[in-house]
């Protein structure tokens, strides 16, 4: 089972501009062949086709907990996909014949407007191909799935550090200087878990893409949090024997790699403004605002909502003021 946080993974920029061909881009890192779906669901799968779990332990709690990780990476590239499409139709013009999602007549992934739409992220490529199981590798034999995962996140960097190149949208930006070292590590725990099978030594047979992720500054963050050494432990009492793999000093910089005994504290998700020219989420919010707010009363929870979200902020502009009633 899953037990889910609300917290994403890493702090995300308040949408600014709006940038749905930016956008389409990042779907690659949603549904592509080398997108976050496509780890979450390759280790995954192999997690729960895992056979002799007990006499391999280490190897099967390696690959179920980065599976978790990988959860909040697809978590993470919807919320970038959305923040750049916040804004994106004019709300200004309710009334359909007033050409209100004019602005995404030339945009590349016209399905974030139309349908399914909602200026919302779709579980589609760079194209608009919906991700497909085609992209599931777990064929049982354990060397087989690590090697796979190694070229997995090895191709998944490429594709990160193209996206980089590609889009300066500051959530864009954010996110793949997140995804990089954070790929980073999968890539050395999967190099490391072949090493201390078979002897080989990955990171030598095969250079992983250099990317120089100390001259990325949206790296920078994470780097100095020693982010790129740690893996985390996603769950509250499982999975212990992570640390008889994920062991050893980091291939390239020698430093030691840990793994943290708990999941990351996350933070707040950004709410979102409503996008009431493609009803998300209604044509009129605060109907079902005011459905949401009296249901809250019955069910005794107390006037101010209980969960938290990031602070709306003052770069949220003409975004903003729509929020205040
Ligand atoms: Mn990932």
């Amino acid at each position: 089972m899953i037990l889910r946080i609300d917290r994403l993974a890493l702090e995300l920029p308040p949408p600014s501009t709006p940038d749905p061909n930016g956008a389409s881009a990042v779907q690659e890192l949603m549904g592509g062949k080398f997108g976050e779906m496509s780890t979450l669901m390759n280790y995954t799968f192999q997690s729960f086709n895992f056979r002799g779990r007990q006499k391999l332990r280490p190897f099967y709690d390696l690959i179920a907990n980065i599976a978790a990780e990988e959860y909040g990476h697809i978590e993470a590239v919807a919320a970038t996909i959305n923040s750049m499409l916040t804004g994106a139709s004019d709300d200004d013009d309710k009334v359909p014949n007033d050409a209100g999602l004019s602005g995404l007549k030339d945009a590349r992934i016209q399905q974030h407007a139309i349908a399914p739409g909602g200026l919302g992220a779709l579980c589609a490529d760079s194209q608009g191909r919906p991700w497909t199981g085609d992209n599931v590798f777990s064929s049982g034999d354990l060397i087989e799935d690590l090697t796979h995962n190694y070229f997995l996140e090895t191709g998944a960097r490429s594709g990160k550090l193209r996206v980089y190149e590609m889009c300066d949208h500051p959530a864009a930006r954010a996110l793949t200087g997140y995804l990089l070292v954070r790929g980073g590590v999968h890539q050395v725990a999967y190099a490391r878990a072949l090493e201390l099978l078979t002897g080989a030594d990955m990171t030598k047979l095969f250079p992983s893409p250099r990317i120089p992720t100390a001259k990325i500054p949206e790296c920078q963050p994470h780097i100095e949090q020693g982010s790129h050494l740690k893996l985390y432990r996603f769950s509250p009492d499982d999975y212990r024997e992570i640390v008889a793999v994920f062991t050893g000093p980091h291939p390239e910089t020698g430093e030691p790699l840990e793994v943290v005994d708990h999941a990351p504290e996350g933070h707040l998700p950004q709410d979102l403004p409503p996008q009431e020219a493609v009803f998300a989420p209604d044509y009129a919010t605060e109907e079902i605002a005011e459905i949401a707010q009296k249901l809250r009363k019955q069910a005794g929870l107390p006037d101010q909502v209980t969960a938290q979200v990031a602070e709306p902020q003052s770069t949220l502009g003409k975004v903003a003021d729509k929020l205040t009633p």
